[in-house]
């Protein structure tokens, strides 16, 4: 289709009064968009390319992720965790994907009008995920390298693809001045020529496909050459030398549906800060014990599994953990005691705090006392009779029966600092939350759901309490506004892990409200005061609402 269009005051050749258009005013700008959008996946693809050869931590989406979760306020995280639970980062990844779009888009439309400035706001886009990159703790010296020659790619592919829409232009605007030249001649209706964008859509598609090869072998041969995964595949972990005690066959709850009692690797939540789940080779991995110390201690892989380990089942849960909600779980964990570790370096009087940090910069104020004990906190290289799964902190992490998991369960964990909560601040605590996070009790009802739909009689209700190293000493179920009545509790596995419990009401007919509160042998009856999670964990009584059919 033939369409006209008349030349604005910055269009080549015009001139007020013509009645035949002349001149354009370049591209449209969704060409324009288009060609950025290109530049950028050629950007992406190229730096992906070459963060597989010089450092697979260099990759700018990976960096930009986890630099930005790092600058992001408390609050808007806060609300991502809220809104999107252990499915975050996927919604950081959609959301940078529609930024780097939209961005990309823009300097594009930049670029048909003044192609030196997109040139330079590529360029631009490019040095930020380099400074993102070089930011990050443990960033090796040529992590910004993937952006930058990424960056030069992209420009280069903007500045082609430019300069194929504007030839395009220009070939169309001297085609229809001659049509206009003719048509004064002839007296016939002069024709405005559209460009021939052909030779555009073959870069266009040249390039994207370009892009995406140098991506995807860029994303295999990084991964390749992470060699974490393999070396998890072949280790083995030894036999611990004190185990624990085999579950008893009563600490799952009779009523169907309520959780697993001991939650498979594959279900277990996962939260942390890391976009790009850190990788640590056991070979080159060291735990450093330093600080108000007498003796500073570095302990290997190897030397920390050929040690004493113990075995133990311990409830891990989330200071984010809503009433009712889902980010906790049980597991069987292998490990070296943390205060084995710390009677070798032997902290100093006056110390109170112990601040581990993980390989990513991410850091958790523990108090000292709580790792001297007896309880079982552990450097725990096993779960659930496997090495760490990656993502929960191979090859040694962090667990602490008590506390909330950001002030004790630091995964790939590098550094133990023996300090004072007096000196120093753990990731969280700069960002609002409590320094000191000891779990509060909880309990939730998992069967019925809210809004289920069931039948008049008996009815079983099920779930999950927990009270980590005081332990549940009984849970109590209202129906409505009447009594709390006591509910069957299932075996305890250990204090510190959660309990089981189970329920039968003779449903009546209507709509009823059913609530749970747990009993521990220290606070007494869990507190119906709702509190938010922030700053130290939720409070309150989880409760369903269900619909009795008669
Ligand atoms: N390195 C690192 N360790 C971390 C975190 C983190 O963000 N980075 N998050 C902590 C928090 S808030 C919790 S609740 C637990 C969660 O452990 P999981 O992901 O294995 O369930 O890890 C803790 N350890
Ligand atoms: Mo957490």
């Amino acid at each position: 289709m033939q369409r006209a269009r008349t030349a604005g005051p910055a269009g080549e050749g015009s001139s007020e009064g013509t009645l035949v258009p002349s001149g354009r005013r370049g591209p449209g700008w969704v060409w324009g968009a288009s060609a950025g959008v290109v530049a950028a996946a050629v950007t992406l693809g190229v730096a992906q390319l070459v963060a597989a050869l010089v450092d697979p931590g260099g990759a700018p989406l990976g960096a930009v992720g986890d630099a930005f979760i790092d600058l992001t306020p408390a609050w808007l995280k806060d609300l991502a965790v809220g809104l999107f639970g252990v499915h975050d980062k996927s919604a950081l990844l959609v959301g940078m994907v529609v930024v780097i779009g939209v961005l990309a888009g823009a300097t594009g439309v930049l670029a048909v009008r003044r192609p030196p400035a997109g040139t330079a706001a590529v360029l631009l886009l490019g040095a930020v995920g380099a400074a993102a990159a070089w930011s990050r703790p443990g960033a090796t010296a040529g992590a910004g390298l993937p952006s930058l020659v990424g960056a030069a790619a992209g420009a280069v592919a903007l500045s082609v693809l430019v300069r194929s829409l504007r030839s395009a232009e220009a070939a169309a605007s001297a085609r229809t001045a001659r049509s206009a030249r003719v048509a004064a001649g002839t007296g016939s209706t002069p024709v405005v020529a559209e460009p021939d964008r052909r030779g555009f859509l073959r870069l266009v598609a040249g390039l994207t496909a370009g892009a995406a090869v140098a991506g995807v072998v860029g994303a295999v041969a990084g991964g390749a050459r992470r060699t974490v995964s393999a070396a998890r595949a072949v280790l083995v972990l030894p036999r611990a030398t004190r185990s624990a005690a085999p579950v008893p066959v009563g600490a799952q709850s009779p009523v169907a549906g309520v959780v697993d009692v001991v939650t498979a690797n594959g279900d277990f939540y996962r939260i942390d800060t890391a976009f790009t789940v850190p990788q640590v080779d056991p070979a080159t991995w060291s735990l450093r014990v330093h600080g108000m110390v007498e003796q500073e201690v570095v302990l290997g892989f190897d030397e920390l599994v050929g040690a004493d380990l113990v075995e133990a089942f311990v409830t891990l849960a989330c200071v984010s953990n809503p009433v009712g909600g889902d980010l906790v779980g049980n597991a069987r964990w292998l490990g070296l005691p943390v205060r084995e570790v710390l009677a070798r370096a032997r902290p100093l009087p006056g110390a109170d705090m112990v601040l581990s940090r993980s390989v990513d910069g991410f850091t958790a104020s523990t108090p000292l006392p709580v790792l001297l004990d007896d309880r079982d906190a552990l450097l725990a290289v096993g779960m659930n009779g496997e090495p760490l799964p990656v993502e929960h902190g191979f090859p040694v992490r962090m667990v602490v029966p008590g506390l909330y998991g950001y002030v004790s369960a630091t995964k790939w964990v590098a550094e133990l600092e023996v300090t004072r909560f007096a000196d120093q601040e753990a990731y969280w605590t700069t960002r609002g939350w409590s320094a000191r996070g000891p779990v509060k009790t909880s309990s939730r009802i998992e069967v019925p759901r809210s809004g289920a739909r069931v039948a008049a009689g008996p009815l079983d209700v099920g779930g999950t309490a927990w009270a980590q190293h005081t332990g549940i000493t009984g849970v109590q179920v209202q129906v409505d506004d009447g009594p709390w009545q006591p509910a069957v509790l299932a075996e305890e596995i250990s204090v510190d892990t959660w309990r089981q419990w189970s329920f039968r009401w003779e449903a009546t007919a209507g709509e009823h409200v059913l609530r749970v509160r747990a009993t521990d042998p220290v606070a007494g009856a869990q507190t119906g005061e709702p509190a938010d999670v922030a700053p130290d964990g939720a409070t309150g009584w989880h409760q369903v609402t269900i619909t009795v059919n008669d």
